[in-house]
């Protein structure tokens, strides 16, 4: 698979969907966040649950960051006109976020993509970061100071340091889908106890994988600003997310792709 994978990148069959983040009072779309999937000659399309963990493994993730990264900024260059301060969020490992070029690279990127850098959103889980923590600052508060902002992914499941998150240029904590499914079983307190967190520490939440009304009203009760999830869209291909803001320029009609 791994072998499968290299030539995927250089054949072009690995490609960016987009889901969108969603303002949960508004329903305007708030930004998109860049998806990858594999359209596998054989095998149909692979999700990144897949192939990211054995990417991980070796040094084929940062080619894999970086191919999702050009190919996004392209996409969202041509969704601008229409939605003129939409902004992208891309999903880095922290392997990526570490390579000593990383600030030349986005540099020349943005250059070469015609955005500017605060377009960007970069997402990083927590896997990976104790090792590296020393490593991470330093990158990322030079591209914070680009307006580029960092989006803890998975956030509540892995090892959601507060000390991490006061010393790391952290500006969204995303609420994982684990706790956005058991809003109503359990786990309410948990939720909102995150959520007072976030907001005692001047972060913004947005809450992964709201599937249905339930879920979408007990986060609004709850304070959550920003949703993501089946419930509003799903991830799709980039000539259905153009077709989708051409007919709806602001805001997502519910369940507007299910
Ligand atoms: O690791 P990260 O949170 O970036 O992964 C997002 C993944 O979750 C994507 O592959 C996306 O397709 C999937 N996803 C997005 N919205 C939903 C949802 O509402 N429900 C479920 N089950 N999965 C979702
Ligand atoms: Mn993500």
């Amino acid at each position: 698979l791994e072998q499968d994978l290299k030539q995927a990148l250089e054949n072009n069959e690995m490609e960016v969907w987009f889901q969108p983040i969603i303002s949960s009072k508004t329903h305007c779309i708030h930004e998109l966040e860049a998806l990858a999937r594999w359209r596998h000659p054989t095998k149909g399309i692979i999700f990144p649950d897949e192939f990211i963990p054995l990417a991980e493994e070796s040094e084929l993730i940062i080619s894999l960051d970086r191919y999702i990264l050009i190919h996004a900024l392209n996409a969202l260059k041509k969704l601008r006109p229409l939605i003129s301060e939409l902004k992208l969020s891309v999903n880095f490992s922290v392997k990526t976020l570490i390579q000593k070029d990383i600030v030349d690279f986005l540099d020349k990127i943005f250059l070469e993509t015609d955005n500017p850098s605060s377009v960007l959103n970069i997402e990083i889980t927590e896997t990976g970061m104790t090792k590296n923590e020393k490593n991470l600052i330093q990158p990322m508060e030079y591209l914070t100071q680009k307006n580029i902002q960092f989006y803890l992914d998975d956030f509540g499941i892995g090892y959601s340091s507060l000390y991490r998150l006061h010393i790391l240029p952290v500006h969204v904590l995303k609420l994982d889908r684990f706790f956005t499914s058991r809003t109503g079983n359990g786990y309410r307190n948990i939720v909102e106890a995150i959520i007072m967190i976030a907001k005692a520490m001047n972060k913004t939440i947005i809450a992964e994988g709201v599937e249905n009304d339930h879920q979408y009203s007990e986060l609004l009760n709850l304070g959550c600003e920003f949703m993501q999830g089946y419930y509003f869209a799903r991830p799709m291909p980039f000539t259905d997310m153009l077709k989708l803001i051409k007919t709806n320029p602001r805001w997502i009609p519910l369940a507007a792709n299910n």
